[in-house]
């Protein structure tokens, strides 16, 4: 009896860590050096910085407010802040980014040293997404994306981060949870890593992660309901009828917190939308950090992301804090609300909606 204990405690596989898979990863392009390797370990090492301070932000209000100093004589930074500021410092010091774009910030952080200036990539960041979730206890997320330098050398410029989604050599989200995972791309599929925070390692969980065909969950902020273009008032009402074929009417879920809605409905079968609406003509998402990233993650996970009317990744950004509409799940949902949206309001293509006076 004791010998079967002792044997449940023991791990049943050898433990793949994050760092080992992206290692081996890397050994599948000869040319590599190694520095996208070294940029994704920064990414996960500011990660489990983010997390430790995330997981200890309901002691706040007893260990002393925000704006308050701490026992080291530190002021307590809010998390939004604190996070952005770790993951900057990380891949400013990891020497592998040359620029940083970030919700934080409105123009880009180009690192003016010389390790820094190297650098070959840049990343677009958020943070810490859906911060306003931090004080209900609901999880969070970092989101981020990882493209080539254009310019030759110096400091990463602005233009370096106006790229379209189809350049991005990785993207991935962490999503502080119920446990924390990290979950990435580097266009060969999607694989997902599990923080054991009693070691502080990533654990290779959920490898080559896909969109089951059989779900049926929709994710929308149904508040805005009257604020929706026409195509996408009628998918909901096609959502909610009854078709036990296409197991309709589906199951309404939503959190509020992008990276949550994603990772349940890349693992349980589901639709996100966050659509243009009267209040909000070009959506809510941001395309560099929120919509680009998401959507290269949705098709390496055999899914799509749309803005109703085009693919995600081919739209060519103008601006740093773009914003988008977003329909990204399965194939098959995405493509029914695109017809929808084809139908009912082909206007909104050119013409985002306007606002109502009053
Ligand atoms: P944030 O970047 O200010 O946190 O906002 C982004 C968040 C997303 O995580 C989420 O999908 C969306 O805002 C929810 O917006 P709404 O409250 O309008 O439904
Ligand atoms: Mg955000």
């Amino acid at each position: 009896m004791q010998h079967q204990n002792s044997h449940a405690m023991v791990t049943r596989y050898k433990i793949k860590t994050l760092t080992e898979f992206v290692i081996e990863n890397q050994s599948e392009y000869p040319h590599a050096k190694g520095a996208l390797t070294r940029l994704l370990n920064d990414i996960g090492t500011a990660a489990k910085i983010v997390n430790r301070e995330i997981n200890a932000a309901g002691l706040v209000d007893i260990l002393g407010t925000v704006g308050s100093t701490n026992v080291q004589g530190e002021t307590q930074k809010k998390l939004d802040v604190y996070a952005n500021d770790t993951f900057i410092t990380t891949l400013r010091g990891g020497g592998e980014c040359c620029a940083i774009a970030s919700e934080e910030n409105e123009k880009v952080i180009s690192f003016q040293n010389n390790i820094a200036e190297l650098g070959k990539y840049v990343v677009a960041i958020d943070p810490l997404d859906g911060s306003s979730n931090i004080e209900s206890n609901v999880s969070i997320g970092t989101i981020f994306s990882i493209y080539r330098r254009q310019s030759e050398m110096g400091p990463g410029t602005h233009e370096d981060l106006l790229q379209p989604g189809v350049n991005q050599v990785a993207a991935g989200y962490v999503i502080y949870g119920s446990s924390t995972m990290l979950v990435y791309t580097t266009g060969k599929g999607v694989n997902g890593f599990t923080l054991d925070p009693s070691v502080g390692i990533f654990c290779l969980s959920h490898p080559n992660m896909k969109f089951p065909d059989n779900g049926n969950i929709y994710s929308v902020n149904e508040g805005y309901h009257v604020y929706f273009p026409e195509g996408v008032k009628r998918y909901i009402k096609y959502l909610q009828e009854e078709d036990p074929c296409t197991r309709r009417p589906y199951t309404s879920r939503y959190i509020g917190s992008l990276v949550a809605d994603f990772h349940r409905n890349l693992i349980r079968g589901g639709i996100f939308l966050y659509p243009a609406t009267r209040k909000a003509p070009n959506g809510k998402l941001r395309m560099l950090y929120e919509c680009n990233p998401i959507a290269f993650l949705a098709e390496q996970a055999g899914g799509k992301a749309s803005n109703g009317f085009e693919r995600i990744l081919e739209i060519q950004p103008k601006t740093l804090h773009q914003r988008a509409p977003l329909f990204t799940g399965p194939k098959k949902m995405v493509e029914k609300v695109e017809e929808l949206m084809r139908i009912h309001s082909p206007e909104v293509k050119d013409t985002p909606l306007v606002e109502e006076e009053g």
